[in-house]
């Protein structure tokens, strides 16, 4: 008679607490909602991680994350029906990163636009501490990017407001910050430029107690090269 076989009992150890960044890879242009916060997983009802479910899963666990992005390569658009939800200080910083969409090239083009019609503001930060970097961000009513509170922003590398195709797309402010201190808008390094256009209030508006912005390099209020206004 066959011995059998002894029972094979896993090991689970715990979690360590929820310190440990989480990347979340964005490959559904879908505005779906995370299925099950908190679990660790960015992931809509079909399994696949949207931008709205990857910020949800983000604020769900504290400390920093990461969205990066693994779209079809090459231009892709993320319409938006509704307001992303608020980047908050609870949920910790949170990096968006544009760049990592496979095709991103050297010329800083975003290749990853968020067509924000259904919503005033973009991307809204609490958090402090976040980055937002080669996305293209259009269409918003009051603001591209919204620095609300917080400190230790950057925003690198951004079309706000204006399409690849270098069509305006946008209303009031590009980047609004208020309260907010030692953001970085750009950087010393020029390739880190935003541009940011089609503005109808202003480009960059810095209000409240807000202290200690440095705004370095940006295009403003030109065409996607500097060359025109
Ligand atoms: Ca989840």
């Amino acid at each position: 008679m066959a011995m059998a076989r002894p029972r094979f009992l896993p090991q689970v150890e715990e979690l360590e607490s929820l310190c440990v960044p989480a990347v979340f890879g964005v490959n559904s242009l879908d505005d779906t909602q995370d299925a099950n916060l908190g679990d660790g997983f960015a992931a809509d009802v079909m399994g696949n991680t949207t931008l709205r479910a990857a910020i949800e899963e983000g604020n769900a666990l504290a400390g920093a994350d990461s969205i990066i992005f693994n779209l079809l390569a090459g231009p892709q658009t993320v319409t938006l029906g509704k307001a992303l939800p608020i980047i908050t200080a609870a949920g910790g910083a949170i990096s968006i990163d544009g760049t990592t969409q496979p095709g991103y090239d050297p010329a800083h083009i975003p290749l990853v636009m968020i067509s924000c019609a259904g919503a005033d503001i973009g991307i809204h930060i609490q958090a402090g501490g976040s980055t937002i970097k080669g996305l293209g961000i259009v269409g918003y009513g009051t603001a591209g990017i919204f620095l609300d509170g917080g400190k230790d922003n950057h925003v690198y590398n951004n079309l706000i407001g204006i399409d690849r195709d270098g069509k305006v797309n946008g209303e009031s402010d590009g980047i609004d910050i208020l309260d907010s201190m030692n953001n970085e808008i750009g950087s010393v390094t020029f390739a880190d430029f935003n541009v940011i256009s089609g503005a109808e209030g202003t480009g960059i508006s810095i209000r409240g107690t807000s202290s200690g912005n440095a705004v370095h390099n940006n295009l403003i209020g030109t065409n996607l090269i500097g060359s025109a206004r």
